[in-house]
Parts: C-alpha cells; sequence; structure tokens
C-alpha cells in the first residue's frame, strides 16, 4: 500500500522540506524546528478559539482542528505542522466513555483493570475516523510545503492512561498488570496497538508527510519490561503505517537507557528528552539514526542570553547526527511567552544546517 499520487508528500509539496530532508538523513537547506505541544494553551489565539469549547469537542470540529493545527505555523514559521488531536482519541472514536478534564489530563469513566473489562473494548472503525480525516485534509490544503506531522499514543501510555484510569505518576496500574495478569495485559496491548496505528494511518492517508509515535511514560520502565512487555506492541502500532514512505519518529521521556530499543521497533528517527545530550544519544545509538530534540523546557522561561547558549549548544550535539531536527525535550509548558519561541525559530534558521 503506498499513499495517493495527490498526497503532498507524493506530489512533491513536502517531500524535498527540510523536515523531511533531516528526517531521511539528508542535507536540508535548514536546520528544520518544531516544538511539541506547539499549538495549545500558550497561544492567546489558541486560547480564544477555543472558548467554550471542551477539549475533545475541539478536536472533533474538522475546521476548529485544522485552525488550531495552523495557528503556531503562521505564527512562529516552524517547519512542521504537528495535526491538533490527543492521544485519548482513538479511545472516544471507539466510543470508551473518556474525557479531558481542564488541569487534569485525560479521564476514563469506569479503568479496564481485568482481561473481561479488556475483551468487552469496542472496536475503532475506519468510519469512526473520518472526522480526523477531514480535519487533516483541511489542515494540509493550507499548509502548502510545510509538512504536517501525525501522531498516536504508543500502546504503553495509551494504556496507562486506561489502567489507571487518569493521569498519574509512577504508572503502578500498567507495570502491576503486565507482571501479574500478563494475558489481560497483551490484550489491552494488543487493543490499543491497533487503535493507535488505525489512528496514525488515517493521519497519514488524508495528507500527513510524517508520523510521530509518543510513549511519554516509557521512562517509568526498565530495559527488561520494556522488551518485553511493550515493544512488541510498539512495533505491532506502526506496523499499521509502515511502508507508506513518511518517516517514522518515536519519543519518550526518560527513556536515556531505552534508546536502542525504542529504534528497534522499526522507527526512522528518535525524539531525545532533555536529559540526555544529542551527541550522547547518537554515539549510544551507533551514529546512524537521525535526532530530534532536545532543548529544555524549563529554560524557555530563563533569560534570553542563557536560553541562547542553550540553543547553540543543542546545535552543535546534534550536528553529529546524521540528521537533526530541533524541537523541546518535551511539550512547551502552557506558561511560556510565544515570543521566546518565534525567537529560537529565527535563531535556528541563521544558523548553517
Ligand atoms: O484544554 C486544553 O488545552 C488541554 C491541554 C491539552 C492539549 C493542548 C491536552 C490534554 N492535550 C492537548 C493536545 C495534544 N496532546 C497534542 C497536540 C498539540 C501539539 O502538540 O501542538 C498532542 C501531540 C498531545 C499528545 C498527548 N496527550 C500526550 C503525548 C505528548 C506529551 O506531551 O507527552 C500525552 C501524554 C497526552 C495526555 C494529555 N492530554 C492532555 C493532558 C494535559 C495530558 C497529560 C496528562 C498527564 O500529565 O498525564
Amino acid at each position: 500500500m503506498t499513499l495517493p499520487s495527490d498526497h503532498p508528500l507524493m506530489d512533491g509539496r513536502t517531500s524535498g522540506s527540510p523536515l523531511i530532508t533531516a528526517y531521511r538523513s539528508g542535507t536540508p537547506s535548514r536546520r528544520p524546528v518544531w516544538f511539541m505541544r506547539q499549538a495549545g494553551r500558550s497561544l492567546p489565539e489558541y486560547r480564544a478559539a477555543r472558548e467554550g469549547t471542551a477539549m475533545l469537542e475541539a478536536c472533533l470540529t474538522p475546521e476548529l482542528a485544522a485552525e488550531i493545527t495552523l495557528q503556531p505555523v503562521r505564527r512562529h514559521g516552524v517547519d512542521a505542522g504537528i495535526f491538533f488531536s490527543d492521544i485519548v482519541i482513538p479511545l472516544k472514536l471507539a466510543g470508551i466513555d473518556v474525557d479531558i478534564k481542564p488541569g487534569v489530563g485525560p479521564v476514563l469513566g469506569a479503568p479496564i483493570r481485568t482481561a473481561a473489562d479488556v475483551a468487552a473494548l469496542p472496536e475503532l472503525t475506519d468510519e469512526a475516523l473520518e472526522p480526523i480525516r477531514k480535519a487533516v485534509r483541511l489542515t494540509v490544503d493550507e499548509l502548502g510545503s510545510t509538512p504536517l506531522i501525525g501522531f498516536a499514543g504508543a500502546p504503553y501510555t495509551l494504556a496507562a492512561y486506561m489502567v489507571e484510569g487518569k493521569p498519574s505518576r509512577d504508572h503502578l496500574g500498567p507495570r502491576t498488570m503486565m507482571h501479574a495478569d500478563p494475558d489481560a495485559w497483551k490484550a489491552l496491548a494488543a487493543w490499543t496497538a491497533e487503535a493507535s496505528g488505525k489512528f496514525l494511518r488515517a493521519q497519514l492517508e488524508a495528507g500527513a508527510s510524517a508520523a510521530q509515535l509518543f510513549d511519554s511514560w516509557a521512562g517509568s520502565l526498565g530495559l527488561a519490561d520494556y522488551q518485553n512487555h511493550v515493544a512488541p506492541a510498539s512495533a505491532a502500532a506502526l506496523d499499521h503505517v509502515r511502508g507508506l514512505g513518511a518517516p517514522l519518529i518515536h519519543f519518550g521521556t526518560g527513556t536515556s537507557e531505552l534508546l536502542g530499543a525504542m529504534r528497534d521497533v522499526g522507527v526512522d528517527v528518535l525524539g531525545v528528552d532533555y536529559r540526555l545530550p544529542l551527541d550522547e544519544a547518537n554515539r549510544r545509538l551507533g551514529g546512524t539514526t537521525p535526532l530530534q530534540g532536545n532543548i529544555d523546557p524549563a529554560l524557555l522561561s530563563a533569560p534570553w542570553e542563557v536560553l541562547e547558549a542553550h540553543v547553540r549548544d543543542v546545535l552543535d550535539a546534534g550536528s553529529s547526527a546524521p540528521g537533526h531536527v530541533v524541537n523541546l525535550g518535551h511539550g512547551v509548558p502552557p506558561e511560556t511567552d510565544p515570543t521566546v519561541l518565534t525567537r529560537i525559530v529565527e535563531l535556528v534558521h541563521s544558523v548553517t544546517p
């Protein structure tokens, strides 16, 4: 299966863009940069657009999701849009009782704790993903030569919310389940892999030029648990979109010890959080994998001179990798001054790629 001939990656709109070139270890015309959570609460235009609309409703209103996706591209001149949605949208579209509570995050009506709970999970159908395809089509029509990145939550991070029923710090629920009830865990990981895989595929087929799998909480796992209980499900999610020709990126936080295993699920690019310098990440990966990252979000509120020196360090360390896309080491904090992000984009674009 390939992408349609009028897809932005196939008709020449985005294939030569700095982002796609760097993801493919080529030589881009400038160092590409985008920010995780670039759409969202740091932008006054986002807060205005969202007024009176609940988070999940905003994600499922195609015109609004497209507009919110475009806002940071217009404002900052970043090298990619990241589709405005959430990792729990596939759950919602499957019919699961899930909501995003302001100031909290994803909350389920009933947590998924037993094999019977998993067996009762509804299937995510392709038809249910139509609002996603529509929003992506509207977005890429406006983006022109700027690529759109699609995304999904990786099975572990998604399952962590399903088992706990809400955000948690230590993710004890899923980590216990994978040992105490391995069959239930395997079934849950398989369900989430399919939901995330279908969500990714809908975005890529409708016009996204790359896709990122977010395993934000993988860092709570040791290497053995990651390899035995998680990596196969992440690989299964990606099986839905392999061979389409779109670069696949894998990101988690606290994953310095898991980088090789996360690359080995079969991705083109690794996102690195702020804890590990990119030259060391590159060394650990054998110098063959393009990297994305890793400005420390904490420094966005530091004096500009301090932040600028840090960004230049990230650019230097990133030069050691076969490709480098500048990003943060995790998402934009809501209280960030958006003019600082624009200034980072200008700085990154001013250096030789
Ligand atoms: O009302 C609001 O504005 C809610 C805040 C918000 C936003 C803007 C949530 C709730 N989700 C999002 C959008 C979102 N979520 C995007 C698109 C925007 C962009 O990147 O520009 C993406 C890629 C996500 C993905 C996401 N959701 C992740 C993975 C990325 C990461 O940050 O680690 C995770 C873990 C979630 C769960 C989630 N959704 C929302 C919150 C506050 C959380 C985290 C809760 C927790 O701490 O566990």
